[in-house]
């Protein structure tokens, strides 16, 4: 482990690492799991809903619901799963994984884009629900291997856009993220990168992959973004920025060249899969994002930053 002084001199100012973190462990779940993390967010009846990715002892993962009030204390969580691999979705045989949520403006209803482990990979799937209770499933939206996807909340010229992230059959092509768009959230095309991976050295170099939802600002999409760099001691996944155009998400207006946030703490750097910062949701209240991160493929964390001092970084930093 580092000096606690270099760890500090290269802290991000940007996120604050709210200070009883983890805030959701598997020693809290009702029932008996292995792991708690990668949970999506958002917000439902005034309070923040996750859906944290949990892993049960057998290694497959289902989504169980976890709500609080003030989005940091006091979480609730269900006495049993919320939203379970079904067998009639073989796609879903080896778990559901790493939700993103998005509230579909036009259509009153929550989109949950998850990842399904099926026989030939990873893949995306689809499904929405009004009440967190009952879900309705689309299937599959992407073929494998394929997975860190998420609707935006309302169509582009008519159009639903998805970004996802494909993964190449050699990652010394790179695994970029990708925009696609559909009519109906059935029928996907209209494929492009949106965000390469960055090669060689860099802290994103050959995997890169969306995190939470995208945000909504004056300037653009806020995306926050992992990006993946291994080492001859395992993979670090980092966190950078991107800001994509209001009306044309495909259009990057600003990308960060450095990392704003990554496994220093030790719950982030020692768990299951050790150095992961691994966030699949954010709730936005005025200027305070708060994101919530799946911390080394264990525990649940918080880190909080200001929507303006993010754009700020943005415009400033030399990319
Ligand atoms: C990625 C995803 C995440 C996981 C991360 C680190 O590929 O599978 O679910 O948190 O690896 O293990």
């Amino acid at each position: 482990m580092r000096d606690k002084d270099i760890q500090h001199h290269q802290e991000s100012v940007l996120f604050k690492r709210f200070k009883h973190n983890p805030v959701l462990t598997p020693a809290m779940w009702p029932y008996r799991v292995n792991s708690v993390f990668n949970a999506g967010a958002t917000v439902f009846g005034g309070k923040v809903l996750l859906l944290v990715r949990v892993e049960d002892m057998r290694g497959i993962s289902h989504l169980c619901k976890a709500v609080s009030q003030d989005g940091y204390t006091n979480w609730k969580i269900d006495s049993e799963p919320t939203l379970i691999p079904k067998t009639d979705f073989p796609e879903e045989k080896f778990g559901i994984e790493d939700p993103r949520i998005v509230k579909l403006e036009s259509e009153n209803t929550y989109a949950v884009v998850y990842t399904s482990f099926s026989e030939s990979g990873p893949l995306v799937s689809l499904a929405t629900t009004e009440d967190f209770i009952t879900f309705r499933r689309y299937g599959v939206i992407m073929p494998p291997d394929d997975k860190d996807a998420s609707l935006f909340p309302r169509k582009f010229k008519g159009r639903w856009a998805l970004i996802h992230r494909p993964s190449p059959t050699s990652y010394l092509l790179g695994a970029h993220i990708w925009m696609s768009f559909s009519p109906d959230l059935k029928h996907w095309g209209d494929y492009s990168i949106l965000l390469p991976a960055r090669r060689g050295s860099w802290w994103d170099a050959y995997k890169i992959g969306l995190g939470p939802q995208p945000i909504e600002t004056s300037e653009g999409w806020l995306i926050i973004y992992h990006g993946v760099k291994t080492t001859a001691a395992g993979s670090l996944y980092r966190l950078g920025l991107a800001l994509l155009d209001l009306e044309d998400p495909r259009k990057v207006i600003k990308r960060s060249a450095e990392w704003v946030f990554g496994p220093n703490e030790i719950y982030e750097r020692v768990g299951d899969v050790p150095d992961v910062t691994f966030p699949c949701g954010v709730v936005v209240k005025g200027d305070e994002l708060i994101m919530y991160y799946g911390a080394s493929d264990t525990s649940m964390a918080i880190a909080t930053a200001s929507v303006k001092q993010i754009l700020d970084y943005l415009n400033h930093d030399k990319c």
